[in-house]
């Protein structure tokens, strides 16, 4: 075969080389029936792609693997506020809110006000009612009982029967009581031995001439006369009421 093709292959390829780019298919294929009259070419060079065909439905999910998780998205934007919550518990008690040093303050000017209110009303009642030797403060209410009355009495007071330990006390009671008073001594546990309501063996004494006398066996308690001196008298006479208090 010859290197140079022949003169139908060339005209063949000048015709088809100078079809303008708007020649259609079907131009092409009269030109190739008109060709074909003569004897078989050889076949031409592929056609232009077509348009694109329609879009396809879409197809099934991907069977591959679900890839990472991507980073976390923007904050969003702040919310609007909630409605109130409901009121809390009641809470504890809280403190008194006591100063405990101004309270200790006002303690002690209290305690001073009423002490030396308690020393007028003491000087009153003495200059008044009572009479008082050192320690001792002797009152009575005036009215006459028996020595278990008086002894009963002066208790409600937190004070004693009213008991001379020396002739200043004794003349005090006496001067106190104007008339026949019971002391706080007696000898109703030993006979002939006189005691305090202690239990004290008394040391000071001014019985009266002839006493104490037990007169019927049956004197065991000791009144002070008018004029200061002693008898031993039955408990249950009725005399008057002295008793002594702590000054
Ligand atoms: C007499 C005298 C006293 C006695 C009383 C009793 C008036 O005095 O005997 O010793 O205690 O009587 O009332
Ligand atoms: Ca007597």
């Amino acid at each position: 075969m010859s290197l140079f093709p022949s003169l139908h292959l060339l005209l063949l390829i000048v015709m088809t080389a100078s079809h303008t780019e708007t020649e259609n298919c079907e131009n092409m294929q009269n030109t190739c029936l008109v060709i074909a009259c003569d004897s078989p070419g050889i076949n031409g060079l592929p056609g232009k792609d077509g348009h694109d065909g329609a879009k396809g439905e879409k197809g099934e999910p991907g069977q591959g693997l679900i890839g990472l998780q991507g980073p976390p998205g923007m904050v969003g934007s702040q919310g609007s506020p909630g409605i109130p919550g409901l009121p809390g518990l009641k809470g504890q008690k809280g403190d008194s809110g006591i100063d405990p040093g101004k309270e200790f303050t006002l303690a002690r000017s209290s305690l001073a006000d009423l002490r030396s209110e308690l020393d007028n009303v003491k000087k009153w009642l003495i200059f008044s009612q009572g009479k008082q030797v050192g320690k001792k403060l002797y009152l009575t209410n005036g009215k006459k009982m028996s020595f278990n009355g008086v002894k009963a009495l002066c208790a409600q007071f937190q004070a004693s029967v009213a008991t001379p330990t020396n002739s200043r006390e004794n003349q005090a009671i006496q001067e106190l009581a104007g008339t026949e008073a019971f002391l706080g001594i007696t000898d109703e546990y030993i006979e002939g031995q006189f005691v305090d309501l202690t239990g004290k063996t008394v040391t000071y004494q001014n019985w009266n001439d002839g006493e104490p006398n037990n007169a019927d066996s049956a004197e065991h308690c000791v009144e002070i006369l008018k004029d200061g001196k002693w008898n031993d008298i039955f408990c249950s006479s009725q005399l008057l009421a002295v008793c002594e208090f702590p000054a």
